[in-house]
């Protein structure tokens, strides 16, 4: 499903195929085990078992004195680096962070994935099985409350905090996944660090790296340390920094100071011959142990350890936060040159022997320190260059910005604030958690209702309305849905998803109705939605209430970084049958990947599509898989037309379909992909069926009503 040759290069993020899963027998049929991950079947907790309670009983400063002390313990199986663990956990905490793309919101550190295949034997990830051996006593002596993804994250900060930088803070409360995602497409090619020009539409423009990837090799979390595809050129690398940087969010400030910040500390490991070295975790043999890149030449040496097959340090003082990185970077002249394992990289030209670190086993030797390709960018591109300029001027601005990008780093897939538990939480709002003030949950939400049953709108109108503002939220980074009502705000008003004319009357009438009762138009544009819905129902012979929970807030303007809600921008809606344009992916992989985004069943999916099709509220009005006469009504129509075989089904043209009776050849309706699926799909076919069947009418709205509720509550994490 990554296709150089079609339409739009953008592939989205799940492994919406099979291609890349289970059975390889048919490929193009849709990957529906990534609605059914981790569920009860996976997870070895209590059902009852609550992880934000057990969280809130850690003892959290006995844990942080107990990584702490670890850091310096350094064990015999693997010595530390001048007596200190602490590079290696901040390289554990930032690979595990680093997988996260903006783009779909996958990957980073929030659910321990790290552990598991892919992630814990990518060759970039070499070493860090020994990191999360050395903190295994203390995860075995707190258990359940403290996760192995807050462990790795702690360690991290940690590490700093020891090595003397101001933390800015930590948030617990980051549960544990029990077996790898099937979700996150990390590529499609089979070689570990396959040429990078596998992903970009032209290497030479960063920017046409195929989306969401962000990182220029399989197996990588960001930039080749030693150039592009291997080959050392700074400026070059340089744009490769800023284009990974950014798609994690990051800006070049940000990008320089956790470069730099990162490098002030710890090794590169590369004083061993490369091709000795054993398999990774995964593939190593049993007892091993899950123990991976055995190096037999190691002979419990830190200084003989291979990681990256780069050697040497970036400091003098490797376990301290301090400004060497820019003492060095700055002060020498710096020659491309090769590691004793033969990685290209850079060398001091005339470094005093007093200047250069001493060894990381024996203290009376010296090594030479060094610079990857991706830290001379730091120097060459004048962006970046400035920026560091700034920091070395000014040491309390650097450790400030660092602190700052890289709580950031390490939180960013946490979702809102609420979610961070624990004593050191920082107090600021920062505007990338998308903060949201708390809402009013005193109003009268039955008088609200009845003002809204009065305002003249049409239950499509309001079920539309209601649908936009929840849909954009996305379980994979916590971000988008209706809490904050931000479909009011740029850039969501005006996303052609959202049909901003209609929108805009709608709010038009909402807003006044919130500001009359005190209910926040982020609650009213629900309740609006549930009047609607309650309406239909009742059209559809059925009496339900939908439930509704009150106290979603209103952002403003000022809380909204705009450009990085671009990202949620539906492309594909299939619950209102829309379409922004033509992907290289079919639209119903990319109606996978919204449902698996929402947290949605392949149940859940199917009685939504269904009903949803029903209401009228498809896209503009188009009319596609609306597969019943009574529009307006939720019936299960939808199900009962698609299973009967007094129709037949004929492609257009057009990417859609005729519906037509078998018999007359008279067309009945129009279909996309998107609908048709439900019949063609074995799996959701045998959904359908259910909700066709005619002892499951009752049951089709019991169940759309809760998968409706489902989703305007995806983003209410202070309900939980
Ligand atoms: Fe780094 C290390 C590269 C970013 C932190 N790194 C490292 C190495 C390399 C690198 C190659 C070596 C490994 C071994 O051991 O051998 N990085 C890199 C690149 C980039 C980076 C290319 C992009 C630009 N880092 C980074 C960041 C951070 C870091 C962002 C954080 C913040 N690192 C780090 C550390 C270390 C490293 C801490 C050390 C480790 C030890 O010591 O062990």
């Amino acid at each position: 499903n990554l296709d150089k040759t079609g339409a739009c290069p953008v592939m989205h993020g799940g492994n919406t195929g099979t291609g890349n899963s289970v059975t390889k027998w048919w490929p193009s049929a849709l990957n529906l085990g990534i609605l059914h991950q981790h569920g009860a079947r996976t997870n070895p907790m209590d059902p009852d078992y609550n992880h934000r309670e057990a969280v809130k009983a850690l003892n959290f400063e006995g844990v942080k004195a107990d990584v702490k002390a670890l850091l310096t313990e350094s064990q015999e199986w693997w010595p530390a680096d001048w007596g200190h663990y602490g590079g290696l956990m901040i390289r554990l905490a930032w690979h595990s962070a680093g997988s996260y793309r903006m783009g779909d919101g996958r990957g980073g550190a929030a659910t321990g994935n790290i552990r598991f295949a892919p992630l814990n034997s990518w060759p970039d990830n070499a070493s860090l099985d020994k990191a999360r051996r050395l903190l295994w006593p203390v995860k075995k002596k707190y258990g359940n409350a403290l996760s192995w993804a807050d462990l790795i994250i702690l360690a991290g900060n940690m590490a700093y905090e020891d090595m003397g930088l101001k933390i800015y803070g930590f948030g617990f409360g980051r549960e544990d996944i029990w077996a790898p995602e099937e979700d996150v497409n990390w590529g499609v090619e089979e070689e570990w660090l396959a040429p990078s020009e596998n992903r970009y539409g032209d290497l030479d423009e960063p920017a046409t790296m195929y989306n969401p990837l962000a990182a220029v090799h399989m197996g990588l979390i960001y930039v080749n340390p030693e150039g592009v595809n291997g080959q050392p050129d700074p400026a070059r690398t340089a744009l490769h920094v800023r284009e990974t940087f950014k798609r994690m969010a990051m800006n070049d400030e940000e990008t320089a100071a956790l470069t730099c910040g990162g490098h002030t500390v710890g090794k590169a490991h590369g004083n061993a011959d490369g091709t000795t070295i054993g398999d990774a975790p995964e593939g190593c043999p049993v007892h091993s142990q899950g123990f991976g890149w055995d190096n037999p030449d190691h002979g419990g040496q830190a200084s003989k350890a291979f990681t990256s097959g780069i050697e040497g340090a970036w400091t003098q003082h490797p376990t301290k936060w301090d400004m060497g990185y820019f003492d060095y970077l700055f002060d020498y002249e710096w020659r491309l040159t090769k590691s004793p394992a033969g990685a290209n990289q850079w060398e001091p030209v005339d470094m005093p022997e007093d200047k250069k670190p001493v060894d990381a086993t024996d203290p009376s030797k010296r090594g030479t320190p060094m610079m990857t390709d991706a830290d001379m960018a730091m120097k060459v591109d004048p962006v970046y260059n400035e920026i560091c300029q700034k920091f070395r001027a000014d040491p309390e601005y650097f450790a400030d910005t660092f602190a700052r990008a890289w709580f950031k780093l390490t939180h960013r897939d946490m979702g809102p604030k609420v979610n961070y538990l624990g004593p050191d939480v920082p107090a600021e709002d920062l505007i990338w958690q998308d903060p949201i003030p708390a809402g009013s949950t005193s109003y009268d939400v039955a008088a609200v209702k009845a003002k809204i049953a009065d305002s003249g709108l049409t239950p499509a109108e309001m079920i539309a309305t209601a649908w936009d503002s929840a849909r954009t939220y996305r379980g994979s980074d916590k971000r988008g849905g209706a809490n904050g009502a931000r479909i009011r705000l740029a850039p969501q008003k005006d996303w052609a998803a959202n049909e901003p004319e209609r929108l805009a009357k709608v709010l038009g009438i909402l807003e006044p109705i919130a500001a009359e009762t005190g209910a926040s138009v982020a609650d009213v544009i629900v309740l609006a939605g549930n009047v609607g819905l309650e309406q239909a129902l009742k059209a559809g012979g059925h009496d339900i209430e939908v439930p509704f929970a009150p106290g979603r807030g209103d952002a403003t303007d000022e809380m909204t970084d705009h450009a990085s809600f671009d990202v949620l921008e539906p492309l594909v809606d299939a619950m209102r049958s829309y379409e922004k344009e033509k992907y290289a992916v079919k639209p119903e992989e990319l109606m996978l990947d919204q449902a698996q985004l929402l947290g949605l069943t392949a149940g859940e999916l199917t009685v939504l599509l269904g009903g949803m099709r029903m209401l009228g509220v498809n896209h503009n009005g188009n009319k596609h898989g609306v597969f019943t006469d009574r529009e307006g009504a939720l019936t299960n129509d939808f199900f009962v037309n698609l299973t009967d075989m007094s129709n037949s089904w004929h492609p257009m043209d057009d990417d859609t379909y005729e519906i037509r009776d078998r018999k007359s050849g008279d067309v009945k309706w129009t279909a996309t992909s998107m609908d048709l699926v439900f019949g063609s799909n074995s799996i959701l076919r045998a959904y359908a069926e259910v909700y066709a069947q005619d002892d499951n009418a009752g049951k089709f709205a019991k169940d759309f009503v809760a998968a409706w509720t489902k989703v305007m509550n995806a983003d209410r994490f202070d309900l939980r």
